[in-house]
């Protein structure tokens, strides 16, 4: 494998495994945002990307797609469960959305996540050329940019969060804090969706390292009386909205829009959520407080139809077991109290699509439900909004989500406030279409203006700026 300029670390590798027509095995990019946005410079930039090939035990030797060298690290089944089931999904993430679902703390767990993350470390140090940079992705890996700068101290480094970084208090749980911190201090720009997820990290720095800090600069300790620094803040990520717009456009799948309006029975409005089914995404909220609006006949199951896709997720965790089974009660529920034979108060789909079907899901919504009880960014907004062309259409977005700095001329949201919750869906059902267009309007020049390669290009920028190449 030849050495790379940049090199892309992250838990997946962009690529999906597939059978082929005679059952070989064949690799397809995965359709992620991230790819997309960093496609070009990698090309031009002779990059590599590091990350585990998405099953158990697979040893596989460094190959190239699109352009795109890909570095794949192995994981044992064991540490699958123990390394990104355990550490990953069921201790950081739950603590770092404001332990929403309660954090299991277990020593092996983080043993085997200082492993993992050295390995991947490891990988991505023999794979950068001299002087080159590496960044990092994610929760998953929040260690590896200490670990590169001690294999490789002349590269610069980036580490991006996709999820928030949570307020001192409950970050001062984590048995393991003070290495974290040290681990997320070994890149160069270490960036957040939000100011907050930034500050909060700052102050975990402050108090926990007494390292000094002023503005967004960190000095960290690098040898006998030296110091170097390192930058924390908020770069918010965005959607590549070209293939949004263009799907948007096609007139087959405007067809299928009207199609699926037709197939529900006509509905005067459909409402529509899309979420990996995980307990941050405050399904439950929302399915309460509709079905209670159904209930008091402030709505009614023939002019309204909400359609819930809940993409399967992490099933292999008890907390998503749990959570699937409270909604699927909680939508049958509904369901049997106010279905009639020809209309559905929930159309409930714990199934993932192709790209053509989501986009045609988004412009058959009147109204976009998010309501997540936390959020890093929140996508799913950003691309229902690339979508809506003719400036018709209306999101509710929870004020815990990244999105919601960013997205100010939407219906927002507390999802806890069951009652707010109501009334803001109420607004969004009657929204006169003039101030549809006046809000749409606002958020789609946002949207259009801040995609994912001005998000990427500010990020590189800032990683310039701390170390120039
Ligand atoms: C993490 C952070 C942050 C979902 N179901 C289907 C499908 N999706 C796509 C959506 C969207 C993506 O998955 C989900 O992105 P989100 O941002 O909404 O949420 P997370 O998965 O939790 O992502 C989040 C993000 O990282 C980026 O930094 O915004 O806060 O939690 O693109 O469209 N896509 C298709 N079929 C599905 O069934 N094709």
């Amino acid at each position: 494998m030849a050495v790379a300029d940049f090199v892309v670390v992250a838990n997946r590798l962009p690529v999906d495994r597939i059978e082929g027509p005679n059952g070989e095995e064949e690799w397809r990019t995965s359709p992620g945002g991230l790819v997309a946005a960093l496609e070009p410079m990698m090309r031009s930039a002779h990059g590599a990307w590091v990350g585990w090939p998405g099953q158990a035990d697979l040893e596989l030797e460094p190959f190239e797609i699109g352009g795109i060298d890909l570095i794949p690290v192995t994981l044992s089944a064991q540490e699958v469960a123990e390394y990104y089931e355990g550490f990953a999904n069921d201790t950081i993430w739950p603590l770092y959305h404001d332990v929403i679902a309660p954090p299991q703390y277990h020593r092996e767990w983080w043993e085997a996540y200082v492993v993992v993350n050295r390995r991947f470390a490891e990988a991505a140090a023999s794979a950068v050329a001299k002087d080159g940079t590496v960044w990092v992705h994610d929760y998953q890996l929040q260690l590896v940019p200490q670990m590169v700068r001690e294999l490789r101290p002349d590269v610069t480094i980036g580490y991006f969060h996709h999820i928030p970084f949570p307020a001192h208090g409950l970050y001062a749980q984590l048995p393991w804090r003070d290495q974290v911190l040290r681990g997320l201090l070994g890149a160069d720009v270490i960036g957040f969706q939000r100011a907050q997820d930034a500050t909060y990290f700052l102050t975990a720095v402050r108090r926990r390292l007494r390292y000094e800090v002023k503005g967004s600069a960190v000095s960290v300790p690098s040898g006998p009386g030296e110091t170097r620094t390192a930058v924390a803040r908020a770069f918010p990520i965005s959607i590549d909205t070209a293939p949004y717009i263009e799907l948007a456009a096609r007139p087959e799948v405007q067809a299928r829009a009207a199609e699926i309006r037709e197939s529900l029975g006509n509905p005067a409005r459909i409402l529509l959520g899309v979420d990996r089914l995980d307990y941050t995404k405050g399904i439950g909220h929302r399915i309460k407080a509709y079905g209670e609006l159904l209930a008091a006949g402030r709505l009614h199951v023939e002019d309204v139809t909400l359609v819930q896709v809940a993409s399967p997720s992490r099933e292999r965790v008890d907390a998503y077991a749990h959570l699937r089974d409270e909604i699927e009660l909680a939508v049958s529920r509904i369901n049997g109290d106010t279905d009639t034979v020809g209309h559905t108060a929930i159309r409930y789909l714990h199934q993932g699509y192709p790209r053509e079907e989501m986009v045609a899901l988004y412009l058959a919504a009147d109204v976009m439900l998010v309501t997540a009880l936390r959020d890093g960014m929140n996508l799913v907004a950003k691309e229902y909004i690339a979508t809506r062309a003719d400036n018709r259409g209306v999101l509710v977005l929870s004020e815990f989500t990244g999105a919601a700095d960013e997205l100010r001329q939407a219906v927002r949201v507390n999802p806890h406030d069951i009652e707010g919750l109501k009334d803001a869906i109420m607004e969004a059902v009657h929204m006169p279409p003039r101030e549809q267009g006046r809000r749409m309007r606002a958020l789609r020049k946002r949207v259009l203006e801040n995609d994912v390669d001005a998000w990427s290009s500010s990020f590189l920028r800032a990683l310039d700026e701390v170390h120039p190449r």
